[in-house]
């Protein structure tokens, strides 16, 4: 696994795009950056062997390296599913297909908010709706329901914000104490905020809950947190 390292010094003071030296490094990256990481992965494969049903499609929408393409892969072994894939990223769907070259699934190179979704049990979207522009997040949901089978459910991992100003600090404190933790530098951290600044927008639990309803789920509920990432799995 090659080390991240990309923020020790000063050369991307742009926002954050996710190219090619981003996929080099991702694997190293999300693991350092995203408390619970790991713990998502495993629950998604758990999840997909209690929700996959037979002969139905599984879509990881915004799979990068396709960790978690692997775990639908893995929870739903023997049930002749049809795995996707999507992320628009080039770097990463090209590293993404190397690595799942063996595995039967298929990995697409497109904008999520391009992909039909259609006779779906398992949707993931693991730590992405949060790159999605505010005003098409519904729109997308929407259409995640729209096109899941009755008893399907979407995997909606996000960073979140809290309302309470307090919380919220404290939260975000945690959280990069935990990147320090990791062998992340203060500088490293503080040139990563910034580059993610109008990049990844984050939303409160309440906020997600609300729209998820909107887009027509029946329930959502929260499975995992650790600081200020969540989990959460909407109902059809
Ligand atoms: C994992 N789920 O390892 N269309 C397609 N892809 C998109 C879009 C879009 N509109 N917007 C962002 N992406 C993965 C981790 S990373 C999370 C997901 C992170 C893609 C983007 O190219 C990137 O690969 C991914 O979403 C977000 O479980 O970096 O914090």
């Amino acid at each position: 696994m090659h080390h991240d390292s990309i923020y020790t010094s000063n050369i991307h003071s742009k926002g954050f795009v996710f190219d090619d030296k981003v996929a080099r490094v991702f694997a190293d990256m999300i693991r350092r950056s995203v408390p619970g990481y790991g713990q998502t992965l495993q629950m998604v494969e758990l999840l997909a062997h209690e929700y996959a049903q037979a002969e139905s499609r599984l879509y990881d929408l915004g799979c990068s390296l396709g960790a978690a393409t692997m775990a639908l892969s893995c929870g739903s072994v023997g049930k002749k599913c049809h795995i996707i894939g999507v992320d628009n990223s080039p770097a990463m769907i090209d590293r993404c297909k190397e690595t799942l070259k063996e595995k039967s699934v298929e990995i697409r190179c497109q904008d999520i908010l391009d992909t039909d979704i259609d006779h779906a049990s398992v949707v993931v979207l693991n730590f992405v709706l949060q790159f999605v522009a505010k005003e098409k997040r519904l729109g997308l949901l929407a259409k995640i329901h729209q096109g899941l089978k009755p008893g399907g459910v979407l995997i909606l991992s996000e960073k979140i914000a809290f309302d309470d100003a307090d919380e919220n600090r404290r939260q975000i404190e945690l959280h990069e104490a935990f990147k320090r933790a990791q062998g992340y530098s203060d500088m490293e951290i503080s040139r990563k905020r910034t580059a993610l600044e109008h990049v990844l927008i984050p939303e409160t639990t309440n906020a997600h809950h609300d729209r998820l309803i909107q887009a027509g789920f029946s329930a959502s509920h929260i499975w995992f947190q650790c600081f200020n990432f969540v989990s959460m799995i909407a109902v059809k």
